[in-house]
């Protein structure tokens, strides 16, 4: 199936939040970060608006250097930046709203950072429904929290996270079609001519690196074969290869995919008798799927175990079901087929005496009821 991902970023959150709760702030320079002690502060900018980014000042910087960009700003006769501390309890409450927010629309989100959110737009079928959603997820932010949010689309994160940046703050990009290879160039097009920064993960030491070798774009960079950047990066080059070419399949990974319900025991002694092991296994998958009936989750995917040998030598196992499941007796029995080898010699030549056992189910799904 054709897939539409969005990507959310908030337009200078902790900077706009600041703006937004202090009305004297209103239209000023403003910049979140560590204190400037006239210039001599010895910490970092977090964020600032876009007014103090007209001075040069930005995400990282030098707190005494946007100091000094402000005091050069305060003599050419415009209003100097205002310096904050910033609230940070403050601003994670109004990301757990936006992400609320965006959780009401769509149903597969991944909370990437405080500011950010990728969405899986898929089941809209079309670029226009998707448009739609994005729509009305920014205009529910804008009225709902006084902030402006920019969102990026595409047929993957990479574009989607690439198109989010492309027009800030307040906007709205698409780089795709419901037309396979008519998507496929735009995303090329797009891509092309953009600075190889565009590209997440190259920061300034790559971009050097490159612009000794007179690449600069994103076009330049597909000059070169796969076996070329792997020499130059590694792994890193094989995956930059796909990823100049606008091609991600990384999936979107929801909150809830990567909590697990686990339990685990110490023996009283260290033991080899596969009889008691079987019984605390058990026990301890009852004592799981008991936690996981009252959490807000339904199923799993996934089971792991874990075995300690009385050396401390760790083993983990893990196995995952095609399907969701959510009785005791597909864990119990999987978990025992998990752990039967570490009782004997499949796993367990030396005939080790085990010290602890653990059981876990991951991949957990359909929540009961809507979170917070
Ligand atoms: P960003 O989304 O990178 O920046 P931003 O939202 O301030 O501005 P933009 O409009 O360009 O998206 O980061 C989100 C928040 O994370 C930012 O407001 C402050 C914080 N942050 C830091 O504290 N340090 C940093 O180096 C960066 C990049 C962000
Ligand atoms: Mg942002």
């Amino acid at each position: 199936m054709k897939r539409i991902i969005a990507h959310l970023d908030m337009d200078a959150f902790f900077a706009a939040i600041e703006e937004r709760d202090k009305p004297r702030l209103k239209g000023l320079p403003i910049v979140v970060g560590a204190d400037p002690e006239e210039g001599k502060g010895r910490g970092v900018v977090s964020t600032a608006n876009y007014k103090a980014r007209e001075y040069g000042i930005h995400s990282a910087m030098p707190i005494s250097t946007a100091w000094r960009r402000s005091e050069a700003a305060r003599q050419k006769g415009r209003p100097p930046a205002v310096f904050l501390g910033g609230n940070f309890a403050r601003y994670g409450e109004v990301s757990e709203r936006i992400m609320a927010i965006i959780r009401t629309c769509v149903a597969r989100v991944e909370a990437a950072s405080v500011d950010e959110a990728y969405m899986d737009l898929s089941f809209s079928d079309s670029y226009e429904g998707a448009r739609a959603i994005c729509e009305s997820i920014k205009q529910e932010i804008r009225e709902k929290e006084k902030l402006t949010a920019s969102i990026g689309m595409g047929p993957n994160k990479l574009v989607a996270k690439i198109a989010s940046d492309f027009k800030k703050p307040d906007g709205l990009t698409i780089v795709g079609h419901d037309d396979e290879k008519t998507c496929a160039e735009l995303v090329e097009a797009f891509l092309e001519p953009l600075p190889i920064r565009k590209i997440p993960g190259i920061g300034p030491k790559t971009e050097a690196m490159f612009s000794e070798k007179g690449v600069s774009t994103i076009r330049d960079l597909t000059r070169f074969s796969q076996t070329e950047l792997g020499e130059m990066l590694g792994k890193w080059g094989l995956s930059l290869y796909r990823k100049a070419r606008g091609v991600d399949e990384s999936p979107i990974v929801q909150e809830y995919e990567r909590k697990s319900i686990g339990e685990q025991e110490t023996f009283r002694e260290d033991t080899k008798d596969s009889n008691f092991i079987q019984e605390r296994l058990a026990a301890m998958c009852e004592s799981v799927i008991a936690h996981l009936t009252t959490s807000e989750w339904k199923s799993f995917r996934g089971v792991s175990i874990t075995v300690r040998f009385a050396d401390f030598e760790t083993k983990t196992r893990a196995h995952t079901f095609r399907d969701p499941v959510s009785d005791l007796g597909a864990l119990q029995f999987e978990a025992m087929r998990l752990v039967m080898p570490f009782l004997d010699k499949r796993e367990n030549l030396k005939k080790k005496k085990i010290r602890l056992i653990g059981v876990r189910v991951e991949k957990l799904g359909e929540m009961r009821r809507a979170r917070r």
